[in-house]
């Protein structure tokens, strides 16, 4: 019998040293909050964790801080700012500083991490570049055991296939891959459906200036054996006091 898991998903973080630094540590650290107050099973973050490759050791050490709070798999995959390349800030970054709960997952042809604890498999493929040629839905796996299966992938999803434009997802693809959530990142507004069995979703950005929502927000997954995945956009309560600070 597989048991239920609660998922907390975020993406599109956008951590950066410029003048609203702050302001986007104070909403991932609001995300950290919410993983522990719900209780959440997994964390996943589902790309541009960081705004872009040349990052300072200050953003990188709080990144270790914050996710050194949560105690449950956390697993990570890059994106198109902070992707794979020779400067890559992920390349830099150790972290066994946070503990041993957060993977990242760093292979280009894909990675499936299992998690024997709770019933759940994990893949992501590590995106080298942001092109026509990057496809992150391509190799994904099929269903191991009698496991959670569950997908990470940064890029755009489109209806039509043929659309020129880089690291596209595609419904086809989604279908095709049988995972019980598809954990997207990439657009900046939180958006899910449904193709096949799978719920494939946006979660929504956590700081609300890099979105188009009035509050940030992530999204809080249920997967309960013998149903279909449900997930809700969650906002994140910006506390003023905290703001101000
Ligand atoms: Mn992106």
């Amino acid at each position: 019998m597989i048991r239920q898991l609660r998922i907390a998903h975020t993406s599109d973080v956008h951590l950066n040293d410029e003048s609203d630094g702050h302001r986007v540590r104070e909403a991932f650290s609001m995300v950290v909050d919410t993983v522990l107050e719900q209780e959440c099973d997994l964390f996943l973050i589902a790309g541009d964790l960081f705004d872009q490759n040349h990052i300072k050791k200050n953003t990188i050490d709080f990144v270790y801080e914050q996710l050194s709070r949560v105690s449950c798999p956390t697993v990570i995959i890059v994106g198109n700012h902070d992707c794979w390349d020779a400067d890559s800030v992920m390349k830099r970054m150790d972290f066994s500083h946070a503990g041993s709960h957060v993977t990242l997952l760093d292979q280009a042809s894909g990675q499936q991490v299992a998690f024997p604890d709770l019933h759940a498999t994990v893949w992501g493929r590590c995106m080298l570049d942001h092109s026509l040629s990057n496809k992150p839905m391509a190799g994904a796996p099929s269903r191991k055991d009698n496991l959670w299966h569950i997908g990470m992938a940064h890029g755009l999803y489109v209806e039509d296939p043929d659309t020129a434009r880089s690291s596209l997802i595609t419904p086809q693809e989604i279908e095709a891959s049988g995972f019980d959530y598809l954990a997207m990142g990439h657009v900046h507004a939180h958006r899910q459906m449904f193709h096949g069995e799978t719920l494939a979703c946006y979660p929504g950005v956590a700081a609300a200036h890099m979105g188009t929502q009035p509050h940030g927000c992530m999204a809080m997954v249920e997967l309960t054996p013998g149903k279909k995945a449900k997930a809700v956009c969650l906002p994140l309560k910006q506390d003023p006091v905290r703001l101000r600070a």
